[in-house]
């Protein structure tokens, strides 16, 4: 198992509609196990496959409390089914935005159809911040960040630090 690098906004890779996922086989599986140890690692609460560079349809999400007992879900060609007319506002963060947050709105429960790494196909109801998590991954693989939910003078400001934040990281690179 291997921790794959989060690639950080803007990215071209960030803002692509993601291709369904045609089988599951054993590299498939093995970008889910990586997918996981690189959300454990970050620590993250979801990740979703653009974020480390593979334009699939592929996100993990464990929104367990960190002393309980994790509860990973791996969602292949995940599709949303339903969602409330009820709606809640939840403070977002995105590894790919690192350090950078904001208010979003989004419904506050939704049904969620995926399969799972047998390639069985499984639905899950999610409120609360599985729902949030659910739609902010699921976004990420149609090309869409949390930014892209909030007022554009609010992103563009978080956009203008990710510029700075990347160029600061390429010096330190460099150096
Ligand atoms: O780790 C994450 N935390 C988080 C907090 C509030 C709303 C959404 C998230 S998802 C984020 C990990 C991530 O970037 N997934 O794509
Ligand atoms: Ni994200």
């Amino acid at each position: 198992m291997a921790i794959l690098p989060i690639i950080w906004a803007p990215d071209p890779i960030l803002k692509t509609r993601c291709k369904p996922v045609e089988v599951i086989d054993d590299a498939v599986r093995r970008l889910v196990d990586d997918m996981f140890h690189t959300m454990y690692a970050a620590p993250g609460v979801g990740l979703a496959a653009p974020q480390v560079g593979v334009a699939t349809r592929v996100v993990v999400v464990d929104v367990a409390a960190k002393d309980a007992k994790p509860e990973p879900i791996a969602l292949i060609n995940p599709e949303i089914v339903w969602r409330s007319d009820e709606t809640q506002v939840y403070e977002e963060g995105c590894l790919s935005l690192p350090e950078l947050y904001a208010d979003v709105e989004r419904p506050a429960r939704v049904k969620v159809r995926y399969l799972d790494r047998e390639g069985a196909t499984r639905q899950i109801e999610g409120e609360g911040l599985l729902a949030v998590c659910l739609q902010h991954e699921i976004d990420h693989i149609d090309g869409v960040l949390f930014v892209d939910r909030i007022s554009a003078l609010k992103r563009n400001i978080i956009l203008k630090k990710m510029v700075k934040a990347k160029k600061l990281r390429s010096r330190e690179h460099a150096a």
